[in-house]
């Protein structure tokens, strides 16, 4: 499968998915789903056309395996990252001692004062490893890696939860709980 066409349409379905469905006219149901045929239908009408091959191809191939099908492949949703409100029913996890967040320096002042906050998206993203967490700073710029105690975030009462593709994620990240 053409690489770059995949990664084409993933990066469209991430936009649609988790941040503007109506881009296409799509809906998209409390729990984020949306139905595979209308998704499909709906690229059609905007000329991006993928059948239900390609896109159980990207489902599965996927670098970080961000969507995900319903048990019969009839829906589709993205497992983490969105802007818009939804209810993805998370399971609450109990997290390592330290995850792991990568950012930029421009951010460092604010986030020392304010805490990692969730800016546009639902949650705070955090990283089990620091190689992920370089990645995730590396969008930005030359990555700083912010090393979190969740061990004692969990202990003193702040929720985790563990999404479907293993992205670990928060309401909050105080700004005592963070090594700089
Ligand atoms: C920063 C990608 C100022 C935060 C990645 C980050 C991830 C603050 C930016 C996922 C702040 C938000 C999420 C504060 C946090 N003041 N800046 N108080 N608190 N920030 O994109 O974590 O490839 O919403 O450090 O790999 O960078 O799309 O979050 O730099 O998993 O699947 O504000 O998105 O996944 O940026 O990335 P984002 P993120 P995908």
């Amino acid at each position: 499968m053409d690489n770059k066409i995949t990664k084409g349409i993933s990066k469209l379905l991430s936009y649609i998915l988790r941040h503007s469905p109506e881009t296409i006219g799509l809906k998209l149901d409390e729990n984020g789903w949306a139905d595979v045929d209308e998704l499909i239908a709906k690229f059609d009408l905007y000329e991006r056309r993928i059948d239900f091959e390609l896109l159980d191809y990207i489902v599965e191939n996927n670098d970080k395996k961000r969507f995900a099908f319903n048990e019969g492949k009839t829906r589709i949703r993205a497992s983490q990252g969105h802007s818009i409100s939804i209810e993805l029913n998370l399971n609450e996890a109990e997290p390592l001692e330290y995850l792991y967040h990568g950012t930029v320096e421009k951010f460092l002042s604010d986030i020392k004062a304010q805490g990692l906050q969730k800016m546009s998206r639902q949650h705070v993203h955090l990283s089990a490893d620091r190689e992920t967490a370089n990645k995730v700073g590396s969008r930005r710029g030359k990555p700083i890696i912010l090393t979190i105690n969740s061990g004692a975030m969990h202990r003193a009462g702040y929720k985790f939860y563990l999404s479907d593709n293993n992205v670990w994620l928060t309401d909050v990240v105080p700004a005592e709980f963070i090594t700089f």
